[in-house]
């Protein structure tokens, strides 16, 4: 007996499971908490979400002012970062971005704009996501190529620090990353793998995930740059990465899957790939690890999942 998993993209409509942990709604401690403004603007925004089916448009948000001046701010201090710190791949797409999507320190991106564009270079689409999901759900879609993003923004008074994924955190951390089409595919082997996995396994590609998606560094040219979403939208902890106070470990995903991870602060230790070739390969060694009983092959034709 094994776990329900979506066969094809549209039952991604059914992959919606979404964590209460960190919502404003509950979390004593989220900035919003004490902001009614802002939770009636989450929940305006958390509707084109639930409303959401594969195949529609992404609605289009006319975002505030002042939600404005808040990715501005993130946008601005980041911006100079990634130049010393974020690796190559991210900062070609990033220029691509600036370029085609609307990237720039005045305009938050629509969501619609740029899964147009991830869909021309590497066939990933972006659905809109109302929160946090469920390890399983979440995963579930990058198998097919989908990335399941928020869009709303953080409150507006801590703009260098969200405790939850917000549209700062996708747009900057994720989006330029999937442009790519090696860190794609692995995104996408990360995905399958996780198809009816048990609990016990979605937890270890969930710290696999953490350790590379969210937190990952790579060597580039001698030098060590982040290409992890959690880093390139986060300043304190970017600068903090390539410090030589945390602890860096070569990458090896045995090792990654098992190391518990901090979602409340820094990370204690980042893992080091040599390359996303590199993590590519020795990731489909793990993989080949995973006890269940069938396998799946994903038809790139119908974008749906076939179970052997
Ligand atoms: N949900 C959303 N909306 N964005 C994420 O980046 C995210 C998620 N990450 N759910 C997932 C969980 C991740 O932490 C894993 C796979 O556990
Ligand atoms: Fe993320």
């Amino acid at each position: 007996k094994f776990h329900w998993f979506p066969k094809k993209i549209a039952d991604l409509d059914k992959c919606h499971h979404l964590v209460t942990k960190f919502d404003p709604d509950l979390d004593q401690d989220h900035p919003g908490y004490t902001d009614p403004a802002y939770r009636l603007r989450r929940k305006m925004i958390g509707d084109i979400a639930f409303r959401y089916r594969h195949g529609q448009t992404i609605p289009t948000v006319e975002y505030t002012e002042m939600e404005i001046a808040t990715w501005r701010e993130v946008y601005s201090t980041l911006r100079e970062l990634y130049i010393t710190h974020a690796c190559s791949e991210y900062l070609d797409a990033l220029h691509l971005l600036e370029r085609h999507c609307g990237y720039g320190p005045d305009n938050i991106p629509q969501l619609e704009d740029v899964s147009c564009f991830l869909k021309e270079r590497t066939g990933f689409l972006l659905r809109p996501v109302a929160g946090l999901l469920s390890a399983r759900d979440f995963l579930a879609s990058l198998a097919f190529r989908v990335f399941q993003c928020t869009q709303y923004i953080r409150h507006a008074s801590s703009p260098m620090h969200s405790p939850e994924p917000d549209c700062v955190h996708e747009l900057l951390g994720h989006v330029p990353m999937l442009a790519d089409r090696t860190f794609a595919q692995f995104s996408q082997n990360l995905g399958l793998a996780s198809l009816g996995a048990s609990d016990e396994d979605i937890e270890k590609l969930s710290s696999l995930y953490w350790f590379t998606v969210e937190y990952g560094l790579c060597k580039q040219n001698g030098e060590v740059r982040a290409y992890g979403a959690g880093l390139l939208s986060s300043y304190g902890e970017l600068v903090h990465s390539l410090s030589d106070e945390p602890e860096t470990r070569q990458f090896e995903p045995e090792a990654a899957a098992r190391q518990p991870y901090q979602d409340q602060t820094y990370q204690p230790v980042y893992f080091i790939s040599e390359s996303f070739t590199d993590a590519k390969e020795k990731f489909r060694g793990y993989v080949a690890g995973i006890k269940r009983p069938f396998s799946v092959r994903f038809d790139p034709f119908t974008s749906s999942v076939e179970v052997l």
